[in-house]
């Protein structure tokens, strides 16, 4: 079913920290499967295109210099209401704002960099997994 599966990316600047592995270690320990994974670095039209959504904003360019300043974790993750579960689990955009115990208020450092992304519905889990996954790569 389309609505277990959500999409995810562990940002520069938690790769270049050598947070991976906890922020991994957090995904299953909050029941999440991993479907599928790949360690990338996005060029500049593939972040652009990944945040076409967010063209025209004023944190755009930045945050486009910043997805591209390093490599990325990938994922496609398994849950029940996954897409809903997993923005819990991640927490607030602003880490000043996340809960306490969640990936952002853990390991963000910044609005910008805050450790990891998350699909903020079913049909863009679904278009992100298509955009960095082929069929043959997932495990479900
Ligand atoms: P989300 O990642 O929680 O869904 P979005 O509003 O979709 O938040 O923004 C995408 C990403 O853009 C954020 O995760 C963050 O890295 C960056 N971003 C959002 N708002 C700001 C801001 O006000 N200043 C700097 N970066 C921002
Ligand atoms: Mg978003």
């Amino acid at each position: 079913m389309y609505s277990d599966f959500t999409f995810s990316i562990i940002k520069p600047n938690a790769v270049r920290t050598g947070k991976t592995g906890p922020i991994l270690a957090m995904i299953n320990e909050g029941g999440f499967e991993i479907a599928a994974m790949r360690m990338v670095k996005l060029t500049l039209p593939q972040a652009e295109s990944f945040y076409a959504v967010h063209k025209g904003k004023s944190f755009f360019e930045g945050l486009i210099e910043f997805m591209t300043s390093g490599p990325v974790v990938v994922m496609i993750l398994r849950h029940e209401n996954a897409v809903d579960q997993f923005r819990k689990l991640i927490g607030a955009t602003d880490p000043a704002k996340a809960e306490p115990g969640t990936i952002r208020k853990t390991f963000a450092v910044s609005v910008q960099m805050n450790a990891v992304h998350g699909s903020d519905s079913v049909e863009n889990a679904i278009k992100e997994a298509d955009f960095f996954f082929s069929g043959i790569e997932r495990f479900y």
